[in-house]
This record gives structure tokens, C-alpha cells and sequence, in this order.
């Protein structure tokens, strides 16, 4: 598209115009800063003009910079639309609609005032991709808003609604989210268009509150989920430079912490998950423009921990969702359940009270199949057994209406298996939550042989519209989620048997990233549920690798967090996991018993056992066609798993090692360790071809 159409001018009586057209968010690619520079400036020498409206063309005002255009090396614009707007002998307002953030709220910022509709957002989201505001606004949010609320926006990166943005005095007129937006931002600028002296942010100063140091305390707060990371500390030292700094020296110093995040490996890997996320979107068995079903209202049988979490995702997106159980009293414990989860976010202070009140008012109660057959959707959320699940979607299928989605929140069970007993296996798909469901991200969206193109896109854009990570794939034991977890799984425990322990492994992917370490993470859910699963394979395949070490935790009682022992003891009322001398001592008579001698392990090694199994896996699940490329395993890998987002996904930060080089380790374990590290085979073929992973699918045909 050229600059032309990319930004125009329309003439409304004595108020210019200027319209950013560039969808699918007005990003601020190639032409379009240099359009709006064009018309500001036409505009403010333009004697019939006494005020000017910037206002974006569809959906949205400018959603920032084009994040696709870093590391092109493209050159410095002559001349930015800040200073276009800045230097105008006439007042400018922005008027946003949709979202304003990055370089979109950097844009309004620098005109004179600002307008929105109130569904708009804006934000200055630059850190969730490892980069900071570089578009002057580290120096002029602190000065409008104040320091303190500027850091907080700036080092979250969140989205504020319009309402609180008036609040925080970044807009200064909210209008009604149907209001005709152009025509109050030209009824505003008639309004302003005498005011003078133009006022400008730069000219304000930002005063830091009395006694207390706010960027000292921001360190503190996010010490933990930013470590290993820079880019949150160098938003903190440009808001930082806005109160120590004159204007033009802090956007100097802005620049210089800008340049020293564009090219780190930091960003790159979290720009590469902001496009996988959206790339998972794209499923090439799916025609673009597949219809889905529009979902109003939804149904869970279940009110267990995940059927509760499940309801949860619902109400928290406004849709009127019952909830099924046969028995008051499991129905009861489960609403109790559902309650005492919103209390906490009350408690922690993320959830208004009266917005709880809204949505445990959307929950409803159901008792009887009937009672939910005109859902748009229902999701099966019962016990993990073949048998239980078949029962409901008889039942389901009896009663439901003809054109609902019929999911199922099963982890690893046949989706086939479960469609044949309906009369509509075409309409049944699998919606894989994961615990607590109302908390994480992904939805795992699974295809059974029989699933339509038609329930598939609906099933993935249901994830969309309950604010989920969706991502697809086909259908097997463990789908692609669990089972390219289930080696790692397996690998940290015969770990132990070689001399390794718990705590070592918890502490190298502590530091790797993860907020918490696997056995950890065993002990939360509770080691009965990986038990009864490798009980079901054992007696499925008899060559299935036992674990007899983590088998016989459970045969002691020692359930993890529940019981309050596992692979590590928890003092009542504590989740901190301690290392325990009973485990310690079972490790090592059961690896002596083994005929082990027990060894040291490197930080690397244990790392590299552990992730590497996963990335063998995950070439498997691509070679069958179950995951259509490995961007998508990176997806469930970041919102199923917690693998650091600033690492990028399993399959980014294997290319980062380079193929050749996991393929050369895994096959020296192939040697050691036998078959459970054979590699496979288009791990072999990529290495040979000198194929990435994240290029993997076009070697699979
Ligand atoms: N650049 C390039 N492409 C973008 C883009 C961007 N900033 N934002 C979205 N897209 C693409 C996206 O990949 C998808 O493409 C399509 O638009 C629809 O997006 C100088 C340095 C605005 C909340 O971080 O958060 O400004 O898949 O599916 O769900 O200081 O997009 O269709 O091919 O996400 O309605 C700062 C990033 C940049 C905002 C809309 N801005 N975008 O969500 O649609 S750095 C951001 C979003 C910067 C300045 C700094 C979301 C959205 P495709 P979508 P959505």
C-alpha cells in the first residue's frame, strides 16, 4: 500500500482530519508515520484550519509500532509524528477508539488532548515483548500521570480501559462506546480550538511522591517473575530519566535503553511468541472464513476442580453458563469451590467485589440433562475414565440441540472413542483446559477423526472469546500437550535412580525460568494422578518404561502438598517444599537396588535430559501430523507448562542450540540409555537437511 492510502485528510468545516488506515490495527508500518507527518504539517500551514482530529480507519486508533519490522535495520524516520504534533501552531486531539498502545498511545500523547469511546484501551505494552516505549512515552506518561502510576502501566504493560485511563487523567473526555467518535473528537476540537497556550505534556514535570522510592520498590516487586530478564529493568530506568531528567535529555537516555533491548535475544523470543500465539490461529485443514458458532451460553457437566475452573472462564467473559451434577451435594461443594476461588482474587485485591457478585450470578445450577439443552455449548469436565465420559455424551447427545458444540475437557483419552457413542461424532471436539483452568491460559483444541473444519474453527475461537491461548492439534494419547511432556516427566525421575535428587532438578529449571520445579509442580497437583496414568500405560504396553521410584511415593501415602509429603516435605500451612531425608534415603536404596552407582549430574545435563526428551517427542507428534508446525508445541509449552515466555517456547530455545547439535546429544543417549532415546526420525531429517524446528512441518509434507 502506498503512503496515500495508508493516511488521509478529510476537511470537516474548519477542522482537519487526518485518518490512519492501515488494518488490520493501524500499526505504524512504513508509510504510515510518514503520512501522518505529511498531513499534520499540511494542516497546521493550512490557514482554513483552526484544529486538527487524529483517528484511526476500522477497529482501532494505532495499536503501535509494526513489530514485524524490528531488526530490518529500517532507517530513522526524517521526521516523527510526535514532534509534527508538538510543533503545530494548532491544538491536535487524538481520538481513539479500539486500542491506543505503544506507539499508538505515544502518537496520542504528543497531540494536545485526547478523546476515547469507552470500550477503548490503551496501554504502553512494550515490555511483554521485550522492548520499552520509544516513542517518547517513559517521558510523557509520568509527567501527565505521575511518575508511580506511570511505572505501574509501564513495567505491566497492561491495558487500561478508558474509563480508568480518564481517571488516571490520560483521556480527557470519555464518550458512550456507540457514540459517533469522529464527530464528538470534531465537536471537541471546535470546542478547544481557541484554547491557549497549547498545552504539552514536556512542558510538565514528573514529581516523584514524597518518601517513597518507587523504583526501588518496582525492583523488589517484580524481582521474581522478571528474573533472568532486562527489559523490565530498563523500563524502570526511563521512567526513572522522565523525573531526573530534563525532557529532550530523557528521551536521549529513552533512546539508549531502547537500542540495548531491539537486538536481545530476550525480545526477539518474545516477539517470536507474540506471532506463534496468533499464528495458532491459522490451521491449514481449516479454510479461512470457516463459519463458528456464535456461543451465548454454555453448559459444564461436572462441577469438580476442572468443571468449576471451566464455568469460571465463562462467567469471567460474561456468557450465562449452568453447571450439571447428578448430586446436590457434589453440585453444592463445587459452587462452594467457585466462590472461595473468587474470594481470593477479591482477597488479592485483582477482583472488585461487585464484579464477583456478576459473575457467581451467571453460574447457575443443573441437576437433571434437560436443563441444559439449549446451550450453545456444553463441556464435559468428569473423571478421566472412558467408561464415565461415554455415559455423559449419550446423554448429551440425547438431549442437546442439533447444532451445539459437544466438547470434552478429557487430557489424553481417544476422542473418537468417545464420539462413536453419539449419534454426531462430527460435532465433538476436545477443549483440553489446564489446572486451574480459570487461571491458565491454554486451551488445547483436539481433532477427532470425525470432528468438522466447522467445530474446529468454533472451538478456537470459543478459546478467543474466554480470553485463552488456543492452539490445535490431532488426536492420541496425550494429544500434543501432555504427551510431549510425558518423556520429560519420565526422564526427571530416572534421574534419581542414577544419583540425581529432587531439589537439583527443582533448582536448575527454577533458574531456567520456570516459576516452580517439576517435582514441585507434582506435589501441587498431587503424584496420584501421574500414577494412575502410568498404571494405564503399564498395563497397555508392556515394554512401558516403569518408574518405580516415584510408584513407590505413592504407595506410601506420600501424595505431594495433599498429604503434606511427597517428593518433598511441606510444614502445615506452607507450600514451600523442603528437601526430605526419607526421600533422599529411598532414592538411594532404590537406585542401589537397581545395581546404580550413583553419579553427579550437571546443571546442563539434567536441563538438557529433561527439555530434550520433549523436543524428540515433539519431531515425533509433527512427523504423525498431529501438530501442523512447532510453533504450536511452543504455544503449549508456554501456557500449559510455564516454560519462560522470554526463552520463547521448547522448540525456540532448542534452535537456539541448533538442530544438529540435539540431534547429536540425543543419539549419544540413544547409545547409553537405549531405546527411550532413539531419535526420531525427522529429528534425523532435519539435522541432515539443516532444517530449523520452527521450519520443521516442510520436511513432514
Ligand atoms: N505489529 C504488527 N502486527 C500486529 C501488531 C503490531 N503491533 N499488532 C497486531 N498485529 C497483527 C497480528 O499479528 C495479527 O496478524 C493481526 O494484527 C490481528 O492481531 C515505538 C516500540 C492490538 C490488542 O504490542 O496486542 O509500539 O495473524 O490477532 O486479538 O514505542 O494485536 O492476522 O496475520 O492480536 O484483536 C506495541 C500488539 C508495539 C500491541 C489486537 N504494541 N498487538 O488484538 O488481534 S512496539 C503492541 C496486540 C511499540 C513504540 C513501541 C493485539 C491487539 P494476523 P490480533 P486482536
Amino acid at each position: 500500500m502506498t503512503e496515500q492510502n495508508l493516511v488521509y485528510f478529510e476537511r470537516h468545516g474548519d477542522i482537519g482530519v487526518v485518518i490512519v488506515d492501515n488494518p488490520p490495527v493501524n500499526a505504524l508500518s512504513p508509510g504510515v508515520p510518514e503520512g501522518i507527518v505529511k498531513h499534520i504539517d499540511a494542516g497546521a500551514a493550512d490557514p482554513a484550519i483552526k484544529a486538527m482530529v487524529v483517528i484511526g480507519a476500522g477497529r482501532s486508533f494505532i495499536a503501535g509500532a509494526d513489530i514485524r519490522q524490528f531488526g530490518k535495520g529500517r532507517p530513522p524516520l526524517a521526521r516523527k509524528p510526535y514532534d509534527a504534533y508538538e510543533q503545530s501552531s494548532k491544538p491536535i486531539v487524538a481520538a481513539i477508539h479500539g486500542y491506543a498502545l505503544g506507539g499508538g498511545l505515544e502518537n496520542a500523547l504528543a497531540c494536545h488532548y485526547r478523546i476515547a469511546v469507552a470500550s477503548a484501551k490503551v496501554g504502553l505494552p512494550e515490555v511483554l515483548i521485550g522492548l520499552l516505549p520509544g516513542g517518547g512515552g517513559t517521558q510523557r506518561l509520568p509527567r501527565l500521570i505521575g511518575p508511580k502510576a506511570a511505572l505501574d502501566l509501564i513495567v505491566s504493560g497492561r491495558h487500561v480501559p478508558a474509563p480508568e485511563a480518564a481517571e488516571l487523567g490520560i483521556l480527557d473526555r470519555v464518550v458512550p462506546s456507540d457514540a459517533d467518535l469522529k464527530l464528538e473528537a470534531i465537536k471537541f476540537a471546535n470546542e478547544i480550538s481557541d484554547k491557549r497556550p497549547l498545552r504539552l505534556i514536556r512542558d510538565l514535570v514528573a514529581k516523584l511522591p514524597e518518601g517513597e522510592d518507587i523504583f526501588e520498590a518496582k525492583k523488589k516487586e517484580i524481582s521474581r517473575r522478571a528474573r533472568n530478564q532486562i527489559a523490565p529493568y530498563n523500563n524502570i530506568k526511563a521512567v526513572q530519566a522522565a523525573v531526573e531528567m530534563q525532557f529532550d535529555d530523557g528521551l536521549k537516555r529513552e533512546r539508549e535503553l531502547f537500542e540495548e533491548l531491539v537486538n536481545s535475544n530476550e525480545s526477539k523470543a518474545l516477539r517470536y511468541a507474540f506471532f506463534a500465539e496468533r499464528e495458532a490461529q491459522k490451521l491449514p485443514d481449516v479454510p479461512k472464513g470457516t463459519p463458528v458458532k456464535t456461543i451465548k451460553t454454555a453448559a459444564v457437566v461436572g462441577a469438580g476442580t476442572m468443571g468449576g475452573g471451566i464455568a469460571m472462564c465463562f462467567a469471567d467473559a460474561g456468557i450465562p453458563v449452568q453447571v450439571l451434577e447428578i448430586s446436590e451435594e457434589a453440585l453444592e461443594k463445587g459452587f462452594e469451590r467457585i466462590r472461595n476461588n473468587y474470594e481470593v482474587s477479591v482477597k488479592r485485591g485483582s477482583l472488585e467485589a461487585a464484579e464477583m457478585v456478576k459473575r457467581v450470578a451467571l453460574i447457575s445450577k443443573a441437576t437433571a440433562y434437560e436443563q441444559i439443552a439449549e446451550a450453545d455449548v456444553v463441556i464435559e469436565a468428569v473423571f478421566e475414565e472412558m467408561g464415565v465420559k461415554q455415559q455423559v455424551f449419550k446423554e448429551i447427545d440425547r438431549v442437546m440441540k442439533p447444532d451445539a458444540l459437544l466438547l470434552t475437557n478429557t487430557s489424553a483419552l481417544d476422542i473418537d472413542q468417545i464420539a462413536e457413542v453419539t449419534s454426531r461424532p462430527e460435532k465433538i471436539g476436545g477443549a483440553h483446559f489446564f489446572s486451574p483452568a480459570n487461571v491458565m491460559k491454554l486451551l488445547e483444541v483436539v481433532k477427532g477423526a470425525k470432528t468438522t473444519p466447522e467445530v474446529t474453527a468454533s472451538t478456537m475461537a470459543l478459546g478467543k472469546l474466554i480470553s485463552k491461548a488456543p492452539a490445535a492439534c490431532g488426536n492420541c494419547d496425550g494429544f500434543l500437550a501432555n504427551r510431549s511432556r510425558t518423556p520429560f516427566n519420565s526422564e526427571m525421575v530416572i534421574m534419581l535412580e542414577e544419583g540425581c535428587l529432587p531439589e537439583q532438578v527443582d533448582k536448575v529449571m527454577v533458574e531456567f525460568g520456570y516459576p516452580m520445579g517439576p517435582f514441585a509442580v507434582g506435589d501441587l497437583a498431587g503424584l496420584d494422578i501421574g500414577y494412575a496414568g502410568r498404571k494405564r500405560r503399564a498395563e497397555a504396553d508392556p515394554n512401558y518404561r516403569t518408574l518405580p521410584i516415584a510408584d513407590k511415593l505413592v504407595e506410601m501415602g506420600r501424595l505431594g502438598q495433599k498429604t503434606g509429603a511427597g517428593w518433598f516435605k511441606y510444614e502445615k500451612g506452607d507450600r514451600t517444599p523442603h528437601p526430605d531425608p526419607i526421600v533422599t534415603d529411598l532414592i538411594n536404596l532404590m537406585s542401589k537396588d537397581m545395581g546404580n552407582t550413583p553419579r553427579s549430574f550437571t546443571d546442563e545435563e539434567i536441563l538438557k535430559r529433561l527439555l530434550f526428551s520433549s523436543v524428540n517427542e515433539a519431531c515425533k507428534i509433527l512427523e504423525e501430523k498431529i501438530s501442523y508446525r512447532a510453533s504450536d508445541v511452543d504455544i503449549m509449552w508456554l501456557y500449559g507448562f510455564g516454560f519462560p515466555r522470554y526463552r520463547g517456547g521448547l522448540m525456540y530455545w532448542a534452535d537456539g542450540i541448533g538442530v544438529q547439535q540435539v540431534y547429536n546429544q540425543i543419539a549419544a543417549w540413544h547409545q547409553a540409555y537405549g531405546d527411550r532415546w532413539a531419535p526420531s526420525d525427522l529429528l534425523r531429517r532435519l539435522a541432515d537437511k539443516k532444517v530449523s524446528f520452527r521450519e520443521a512441518h516442510t520436511l513432514v509434507g
